[in-house]
C-alpha cells in the first residue's frame, strides 16, 4: 500500500478516501499501488487470465473494427471481482485512430447531444471540428490561449441519451447509435460471451489534464444481466474499482490509450471513479501505441466512408497530447423489451453518482463558462486543488 493511505477521516467512507488520495495535486500521490495488467504488475495474486470466446469473433470481422484477432487479445480478471474482464490494448496499430477521430470529428455532431449545447446555441455547437480544427493545430502550449470548442468538449450522448437530470433514459429521447460503435461492441461483448449485446446508449467522457470522474453506479440503464463496455484512448488514467457498497476499499489501476473494459454479472454495479489522468513524462508525447501509429492502417476500418487523413490525425494527435477520450456503450434495455410505462417504473433507475464532495460546483468555470449545477451534469470534473471542482 502507498504511502499516506491509512489516514482516514472520522465519517468518510473508504472509496472517497482514495479518490481523494489519487485526485491529489500537491504532493502528487504515489501510484505505486497502481495495478497496471499491460505490466504485468498489479494485485499480487488477484489477477486472473480471463477466458474469451475466440470463435465468437471472426479475424475479419475484428480486423474492420481495427482490432486483433481474439487469439491475440491479453484479458484479465480479478479475483472476487467475477464479470469483470480487462482487455489490454487489443486494437491493431493504427486501430485507435479511427475511434479517436469519430469522438471528435463525428459523435459530437447533432443529433448527438453534448455539454455544449447546455448553454450554447445549435449554430455555436455545430461542427465543432470545423471550427476547432485550425486553432488547435496550430497551438503552442500556452495556457493563455483561449480554448477551442473541442477543448471545452466535456461529453456526448449516443442513442437513448442519458438524462443528468432525471437520470434516466428515455424512448422520447433517442437517436440512431453510431453503426461503427455498435459494431465494435458487438464484437468485444461476443468475445466475452455476450453475443446478443445490443448498443443501446453511449456516453463519450473527454478528460483534460485536470479532469476526474466521481465516485457512481452505472445503474440506470433497465436490464444490468447486459454488460458495460468502456473504452479508453490517449493520455492513461487511474481508475478506481470499488464493491458494491462505498465503504469497500477500491482497487486503483491504469487505464492506458486502446485498454478496453467491460463490467458484467456481479460486477456490472460496482462503485467506479476516474480519479486522475496520468500523462506521457514530459506531457508532450503520445502514448506510444499512438505514435508508432501508421495512420493509414486505420484504412483497413471499412466501417465508415469518413476515413481518418493524415491531416485529421494531425488534430486528434495534438488534441491527446493533454487529454483523455473515454467511449462507455450500454444496452439499456433487455432483449425484445421496451421502456416501461410510467406508473411501471421502479425506484432505482438513478446513475447512482454520490457526487457528495464539491459542494460548490454552481461557481465559475476557470474558462469563462458557466459551472452546470451539479444535478445538469456527470460527475466529470476538473480540478486545480484538492476542493475545487469543475462540472461540464
Ligand atoms: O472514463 C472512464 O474510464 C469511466 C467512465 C464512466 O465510468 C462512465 O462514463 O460511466
Ligand atoms: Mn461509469
Amino acid at each position: 500500500m502507498a504511502a499516506g493511505l491509512s489516514v482516514r477521516e472520522p465519517g468518510e467512507d473508504a472509496f472517497r478516501k482514495l479518490f481523494k488520495f489519487y485526485r491529489r495535486r500537491n504532493p502528487a500521490p504515489d501510484l505505486s499501488a497502481v495495478t497496471d495488467f499491460s505490466q504485468n504488475r498489479g494485485t499480487e495474486g488477484k489477477v486472473l487470465d480471463a477466458q474469451l470466446s475466440v470463435s465468437a469473433v471472426s479475424t475479419q470481422d475484428a480486423r474492420k473494427a481495427g482490432l486483433q484477432p481474439v487469439s491475440e487479445w491479453k484479458a484479465y480478471g480479478l479475483e472476487g471481482y467475477p464479470g469483470f474482464i480487462f482487455i489490454s490494448n487489443p486494437f491493431l496499430p493504427g486501430g485507435q485512430c479511427h475511434w479517436v477521430k469519430q469522438c471528435l470529428k463525428t459523435y459530437p455532431q447533432k443529433p448527438n447531444v453534448c455539454n455544449l449545447d447546455l448553454h450554447m446555441g445549435a449554430g455555436e455547437t455545430s461542427d465543432l471540428w470545423g471550427k476547432s480544427k485550425e486553432q488547435l493545430r496550430h497551438k503552442g502550449s500556452g495556457r493563455q490561449e483561449p480554448k477551442t470548442l473541442l477543448e471545452k468538449l466535456r461529453w456526448v450522448t449516443l442513442g437513448f441519451h442519458y438524462n443528468w437530470d432525471t437520470k434516466k433514459y428515455s424512448p422520447e429521447h433517442h437517436t440512431a447509435f453510431p453503426i461503427d460503435l455498435a459494431f465494435l461492441s458487438r464484437q468485444v461483448a461476443a468475445a466475452c460471451g455476450f453475443p446478443r449485446f445490443k448498443a443501446e446508449a453511449g456516453i463519450l467522457n473527454y478528460y483534460h489534464l485536470d479532469s476526474s470522474l466521481g465516485i457512481h453506479v452505472d445503474e440506470s440503464e433497465l436490464d444490468h444481466s447486459c454488460p458495460l463496455l468502456s473504452f479508453s484512448f490517449g493520455q492513461s488514467s487511474v481508475f478506481l474499482l470499488g464493491g458494491l457498497r462505498r465503504d469497500e476499499a477500491p482497487i486503483p489501476m491504469f487505464m492506458h490509450s486502446g485498454d478496453i473494459m467491460v463490467m458484467s454479472g456481479v460486477s456490472r454495479l460496482l462503485y467506479h471513479a476516474v480519479p486522475r489522468i496520468v500523462p506521457c513524462p514530459g506531457g508532450t508525447t503520445l502514448p506510444s501505441c499512438l505514435s508508432q501509429m501508421a495512420f493509414h492502417n486505420s484504412a483497413t476500418i471499412s466501417l465508415s466512408s469518413d476515413p481518418c487523413t493524415p491531416e485529421d490525425w494531425e488534430v486528434c494527435s495534438k488534441y491527446l497530447l493533454n487529454s483523455r477520450i473515454n467511449m462507455t456503450v450500454r444496452q439499456v434495455l433487455g432483449p425484445g423489451r421496451t421502456f416501461p410505462a410510467e406508473s411501471e417504473e421502479g425506484h432505482g433507475a438513478v446513475r447512482g453518482y454520490e457526487g457528495s464532495y464539491h459542494p460548490d460546483s454552481d461557481e465559475e468555470h476557470n474558462d469563462g463558462t458557466a459551472k452546470r449545477p451539479k444535478k445538469n451534469g456527470s460527475n466529470l470534473e476538473s480540478s486545480e486543488s484538492d476542493m475545487s471542482s469543475i462540472t461540464h
